[in-house]
């Protein structure tokens, strides 16, 4: 090999090295994207969502889930399902942190309910989701246990009594209008507080608390508003 081509190959070398380290920086750039940036953890277009969901049920006509006003305490919440666990603990014999996949293992209930902000809107949609008595089956629920405190993602939370859960079957949303809750909605899930005021239906729930502090206030009960907060007939 003469001195040009050795000059040559070297460069080729060294073209091959960088090229290397190209791909590893470019693979590591793809990584990071992905794992913070996957479906559920980036912006939804809700005007293109909407075009998918079911805008009847029944004969019943339902709301857009884009007719919610969004206000939030700290705005929405991307969690990435890959790393979500719902804790349910407490007065339990036996806790349990559920993936994602575990919550829907269950039978899934669809029904229309209304819900009613304090602000004075209200939107009617079609829940889908499990009911929360079904996944307290699994965690063996203490006799002193008489309420159920909801903790989410954003440091919100919110308490019902155990009774009113069981009686009214209440569930947790992971789809609303036939499709799944996008981030901005309660992504994983969202309870589905049926006859109660807006802001006992907590999104992004985390952890699920059997309790015997029947007096717990959440985020906007210990700001005054009732602890009840039954719907107005
Ligand atoms: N985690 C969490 N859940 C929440 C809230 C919140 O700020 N954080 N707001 C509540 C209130 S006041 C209402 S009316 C409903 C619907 O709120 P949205 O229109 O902002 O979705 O979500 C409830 N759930
Ligand atoms: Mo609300």
């Amino acid at each position: 090999m003469n001195k040009a081509g050795r000059a040559a190959g070297k460069g080729r070398y060294v073209n091959r090295i960088s090229g290397k380290w190209l791909l590893l920086l470019l693979g590591l750039l793809l990584f990071g994207c992905g794992t913070s940036n996957n479906d559920n953890t980036s912006e939804t277009d809700l005007e293109e969502l909407a075009k998918t969901e079911v805008n009847e049920y029944e004969g019943q006509d339902l709301s857009s889930l884009t007719d919610f006003r969004e206000n939030s305490i700290k705005g929405p919440q991307y969690i990435d399902v890959d790393v979500y666990t719902l804790t349910i603990d407490g007065l339990v014999g036996k806790p349990v942190a559920l993936s994602y996949d575990e919550v829907l293992d269950n039978q899934k209930y669809t029904k229309a309910v209304t819900l009613h902000c304090v602000e004075g809107w209200s939107v009617d949609i079609l829940w889908e989701g499990i009911l929360l008595a079904d996944l307290f089956e699994g965690v063996d629920v203490q006799a002193s246990a008489d309420t159920v405190i909801f903790y989410s993602e954003d440091g919100y939370s919110t308490s019902l009594p155990l009774q009113t859960i069981m009686e009214r079957q209440l569930m947790l949303a992971y789809k609303m209008n036939g499709v799944v809750l996008p981030p901005e909605r309660g992504f994983p899930f969202q309870l589905v507080a049926e006859d109660k005021l807006g802001y006992k239906w907590i999104k992004w729930i985390t952890r699920i608390e059997l309790s015997d502090d029947a007096d717990y206030k959440g985020y906007w009960e210990q700001r005054g508003f009732d602890n009840e907060a039954d719907v107005g007939p």
